[in-house]
């Protein structure tokens, strides 16, 4: 087991690693930058480094500032959370080099699956369920027209190294497919420098879950069921709730099953979620995140099972924690990220939080950093806290919900509270029933 983890994040994800890592006994190591020096995460680590400047090129990006916290400090492990460093294979095949354990799957499967059209192929070749499309990358010279029309219009053309909605253009008819093809090849080449396109079925109104997977890097992995994710806002993940209202158990078994044979034939290891597009009874592998995500409490709280210690725990070379047989998913549970930002714009509201009530009592978790007092700097997403609630039932767990939202006091910045007070009371959430362009559509209706 490792000594001294260094984390390399911040916010409310360096407090969960670090509250991991003390459950192990492991002494942590916290990075901070200079606007985050009162952060939470600092105060409780066993020692922290300024890494740099506010800007996360310039410190939490910053790969020679964390290598020198480690080897000032002697931390032989990093945890990198997620965004910033999580899935950069260079950065794990980097702290390899100098001896230290990279938290998370093998470099060689970041970079697979960070080439989205790599990624297809490997799933497909695992035999888990893809979206129809064209067989790779679209090339100048091939006949894009023909592909699309053998998959059949609307097509969506994605950038090979796009991901979380960037470099994506719809093609509803051939007259559309030219622009679409050159618009996403132009985004694809300015955002990510790869021109690489590739075309699927577009896919009208599915709903987006994503399966939890738990692999040993040895050949054993099991599935921990599946997230909801698909209330979003311009990509952005708004409230996830696990198990899917729209999934039962024996869908639920089948694609588990499959995702979790993948990922044993494949030997991943550590924690990773296979995210799918579901539409009319069917599953399609759209991404694959080799990283913990922000919404993995939902998972945590209908399994029992901490997913960051069991993550440390098998980085440093344990089993896995149950079997299959032995996973078992009880009851429901709901996150929403409360975001520093207008409810009805958006536009983020950095600033001081004057009064802080968190909400309490059974069933309810949240994952935060911020305490009364708290400035919420600008430089960083804008997450307040994750608002985690669980029940024996999905009808028990909207009631919780709606209870700590109304409890939850956060005064002194604008927070999306009175958004998600309003969505536990609106009929279509309160039904299960919705899809992911939902939220988008009630917002531009209020
Ligand atoms: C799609 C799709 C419809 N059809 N692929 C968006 C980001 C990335 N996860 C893939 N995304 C989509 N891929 C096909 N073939 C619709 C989306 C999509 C989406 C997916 C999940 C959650 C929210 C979304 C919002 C807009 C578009």
């Amino acid at each position: 087991m490792f000594d001294k983890i260094l984390i390399a994040n911040r916010g409310e994800i360096a407090l969960r690693i670090l509250r991991a890592c003390k459950e192990l006994g492991i002494a942590t190591v916290a990075v901070h930058s200079t606007a985050d020096a009162d952060a939470m995460h600092v105060r409780l680590a066993d020692e922290s480094v300024c890494v740099g400047p506010p800007p996360s090129k310039d410190s939490y990006l910053n790969v020679p500032a964390l290598l020198a916290a480690c080897e000032i400090t002697g931390a032989d492990a990093v945890h990198p959370g997620y965004g910033f460093l999580s899935e950069n294979a260079r950065f794990a095949e980097i702290l390899a080099d100098h001896n230290l354990h990279f938290i998370g799957p093998k470099a060689d499967h970041i970079r697979l699956m960070g080439d989205k059209i790599e990624a297809k192929k490997t799933a497909r070749k695992l035999g888990i369920p893809v979206v129809p499309g064209s067989d790779g990358a679209v090339a100048p010279d091939q006949d894009a027209m023909a592909i699309a029309k053998s998959i059949g219009f609307p097509v969506l053309v994605k950038a090979a190294a796009g991901g979380g909605g960037r470099g994506m253009k719809v093609a509803h008819t051939e007259a559309d497919l030219a622009l679409a093809l050159s618009t996403a090849a132009n985004e694809a080449k300015a955002a990510f420098g790869d021109a690489s396109v590739y075309l699927e079925k577009y896919l009208q109104k599915p709903r987006h879950i994503e399966i939890q997977v738990l692999g040993d890097g040895r050949g054993g992995a099991i599935h921990l069921g599946e997230r909801d994710c698909s209330l979003q806002r311009r990509h952005q993940k708004v409230w996830e709730e696990g198990p899917s209202p729209a999934i039962d158990a024996a869908s639920r078994a089948k694609i588990g099953s499959t995702v979790a044979k993948a990922m044993q034939q494949l030997k991943y290891l550590g924690v990773g979620t296979v995210e799918f597009l579901y539409e009319d009874g069917e599953f399609y592998f759209i991404e694959m995140n080799t990283r913990i995500q922000v919404e993995h409490p939902v998972t945590e709280m209908i399994t029992g099972l901490d997913l960051v210690l069991e993550q440390i725990r098998i980085a440093a070379g344990g089993d896995l924690p149950l079997t299959q047989d032995e996973v078992t998913i009880t009851g429901h549970s709901i996150e929403c990220r409360v975001n520093a930002e207008n409810p009805v714009t958006f536009r983020p509201s950095p600033g001081k939080i004057l009064q802080y009530h968190p909400p309490g009592g059974l069933g309810v978790r949240i994952d935060s950093a911020v305490y009364q007092g708290y400035v919420i700097p600008p430089y960083y997403d804008s997450l307040v806290g994750k608002l985690i609630v669980h029940g024996k039932t999905r009808a028990e767990c909207l009631m919780r919900l709606r209870r700590a939202l109304d409890e939850m006091v956060v005064e002194g910045i604008e927070t999306t509270l009175p958004l998600f007070r309003a969505l536990v009371r609106e009929p279509a959430i309160i039904d299960g029933d919705y899809h992911i362009h939902w939220l988008e559509q009630y917002l531009a209706g209020q």
